[in-house]
């Protein structure tokens, strides 16, 4: 099927969710039919809409990929994970894989986690030299009785597993490091250089949901930290028979709320997708007066495929392919100056 993509701005105040604030006891799904059962009722639902990808930020190419795999009848994990490498291996992206802003002693570190639609789930974290890490994160998921590598042990299960060595740092990487050094503030400029994290739900034919979320991390952190986005729970989390989320921005205030795992649970006991992400929002500006000076974002799909999104800061937007359609969405955001 040929792929019809194109650039549609809209604004989230305009999108309708099936499921507004219904608590659902239960949700089934096949690929013809849905249905929603509540109180014991059956209420036959809409044809349903499946596959749609939803990315973080503006990354069309790699959301397009997702949708394409999707659409071709890739499991979501795996149509996940193919849409997230194509920013991976994008050198001018400073913020995920080849090309990542180093920390502040020139290492490119990399962090990486995926979740599938069974609960299973891996992550890397601070990795060095390998790029496609959402990739290792799920060799690390499959051929390991463990959930989570790190650093060299990652790494040199990488190389054992075929991983290719790569210098991550670009020349590009390098000379803006370099200028950084010269006075080197360390300072997150909101929706700038530090917060462009990919981060990936995708819902599959089979209406299972899974996802993916890698990053560099901030630019010039601290050598050896460790944001929200290797973190199940904090930078992503799945529940198949709920749904969805992930996190993108400043991870030390995603981490202290769990923002995540808070999302999927807001859904399961009720809430709909953009009012879980709103709640999610509000958690960390109550607890953080600094929330003025940084930028945090969901995004969160529900087994139906309904989407809801929200930020702290205007700039935030996310892409979603549904339809073989591949659009870019502005998204509502809690703090209007
Ligand atoms: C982190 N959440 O390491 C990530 C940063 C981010 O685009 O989203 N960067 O805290």
């Amino acid at each position: 099927m040929k792929r019809r993509q194109f650039i549609k701005h809209t604004s989230l105040t305009g999108v309708g969710f099936a499921l507004g604030s219904a608590a659902l006891s239960c949700i089934s799904s096949t690929e013809d039919q849905l249905t929603q059962q509540q109180n014991n009722t059956v209420i036959p639902m809409k044809k349903n809409k499946f596959p749609i990808a939803i990315c973080t930020w503006d990354f069309s190419k790699a959301n397009a990929k997702a949708g394409e795999e999707l659409s071709k009848g890739a499991k979501a994990l795996d149509a996940a994970i193919a849409g997230v490498a194509v920013e991976e291996e994008n050198i001018k992206n400073t913020t995920v894989g080849k090309g990542g802003a180093p920390d502040r002693e020139g290492n490119v570190t990399l962090d990486a986690c995926v979740m599938d639609s069974n609960g299973d789930c891996g992550a890397v974290l601070c990795v060095e030299n390998i790029t496609n890490v959402a990739a290792l994160a799920k060799k690390v998921m499959e051929d390991t009785p463990h959930v989570i590598l790190a650093a060299e042990g990652a790494e040199e299960f990488a190389y054992a597993n075929g991983f290719q060595k790569e210098n991550l740092l670009t020349e590009a990487s390098k000379k803006a490091w370099e200028k950084w050094k010269e006075s080197p503030e360390y300072k997150p400029i909101i929706n700038i250089e530090n917060h462009d994290t990919i981060g990936m739900l995708c819902l599959d034919k089979h209406g299972d949901i899974a996802g993916a979320c890698t990053t560099s991390g901030l630019s010039y952190k601290m050598k050896g930290r460790v944001g929200d986005s290797p973190i199940i729970g904090s930078g992503l989390f799945i529940d198949n028979e709920i749904g969805g989320a992930v996190a993108t921005g400043m991870g030390e205030d995603v981490l202290k709320t769990v923002g995540s795992f808070l999302i999927v649970e807001l859904m399961r006991n009720g809430m709909s997708p953009q009012e879980a992400c709103e709640e999610a929002i509000k958690r960390i500006v109550t607890k953080n007066d600094a929330y003025k000076d940084f930028q945090i974002a969901y995004i969160a799909m529900d087994k139906l495929g309904n989407v809801g999104a929200y930020c702290i800061h205007k700039g935030f937007t996310y892409m979603k392919y549904e339809n073989d359609i591949n659009e870019n969405v502005n998204v509502d955001f809690f703090h209007k100056g």
